[in-house]
């Protein structure tokens, strides 16, 4: 994992636009490994579901409208697999989001999206039905709510992650102005249409070991996944250490 620190032209650019693309941020051998580390994540958490036939506490999980369930994610992730606490362990990530915010960061929320439809019907489970996409939102109202103050996003891609795999999509200095959130009935609430409009948006395609980082009032999304391979992305979050 490369060991970086970031200029001021980086950082004052992360303050405009709210995010930044960094690639080739995780080596080979440590992508290998954290590709492991969520395949093992999705075998404790979704094969548990599916044999014990009760969700598990760190599924999220809904059914599409075709019937097939769809795991969207798994949270917290770090205790299930050695190789998560290792990267979070190392100084790279921390002292990136340290940079970023301009100030001691610490870790407060990790999890892994894994967008894949299952093969097993899991007829027994009473599920939402919705799309596959990740509608406009923003995270940060839910973690003031939570007691947080600014926090930085950090996303590692563990696959190939172009747009037709629902590359993120951000829209570039939404996290400095007034946005507008309605309620949804089963995903929280979404962005109004007006405040982040499509023709705003960049779609960051990224290749495996690629680092994306967001400021979390920036508004993103992401489609659906219709490579048929995976596109997981280890997600986490960082704000400023109260010590
Ligand atoms: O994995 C994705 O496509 C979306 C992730 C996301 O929206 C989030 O972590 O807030």
């Amino acid at each position: 994992m490369q060991s970086l620190s970031i200029s001021s032209f980086t950082r004052s650019r992360f303050q405009r636009d709210g995010y930044l693309v960094i690639d080739e941020f995780v080596d080979h051998d440590m992508l290998a490994r954290l590709r492991a580390s969520a395949d093992l994540a999705f075998q404790q958490v979704v094969d548990g579901t599916l044999a014990a036939r009760a969700t598990h506490p760190r599924l999220t999980w809904w059914r599409l409208p075709d019937g097939r369930p769809y795991v969207f994610k798994i949270k917290p992730v770090l205790d299930l697999a050695a190789a998560f606490t290792e990267a979070t362990l190392s100084d790279a990530l921390r002292s990136l989001a340290s940079a970023i915010l301009g100030v001691d960061a610490v870790l407060m929320e990790d999890k892994v999206t894994y967008k894949t439809a299952l093969t097993d019907e899991a007829r027994w489970a009473d599920l939402p039905v919705l799309g596959e996409d990740v509608r406009k939102h923003s995270d940060a109202a839910y973690f003031t709510a939570r007691g947080f103050g600014r926090v930085v996003t950090v996303a590692l891609c563990l696959d190939d992650c172009p747009a037709a795999a629902g590359a993120l999509r951000v829209w570039p200095g939404s996290h400095e102005r007034p946005i507008r959130h309605e309620p949804t009935r089963n995903q929280g609430p979404v962005v109004v249409d007006e405040d982040a409009p499509e023709k705003q948006t960049v779609t960051l395609e990224a290749a495996a070991g690629t680092l994306l980082a967001w400021d979390a009032a920036l508004v993103h999304a992401s489609g659906p996944n219709s490579t048929g391979k995976p596109r997981r992305l280890l997600v986490l979050g960082y704000t400023a250490s109260s010590a």
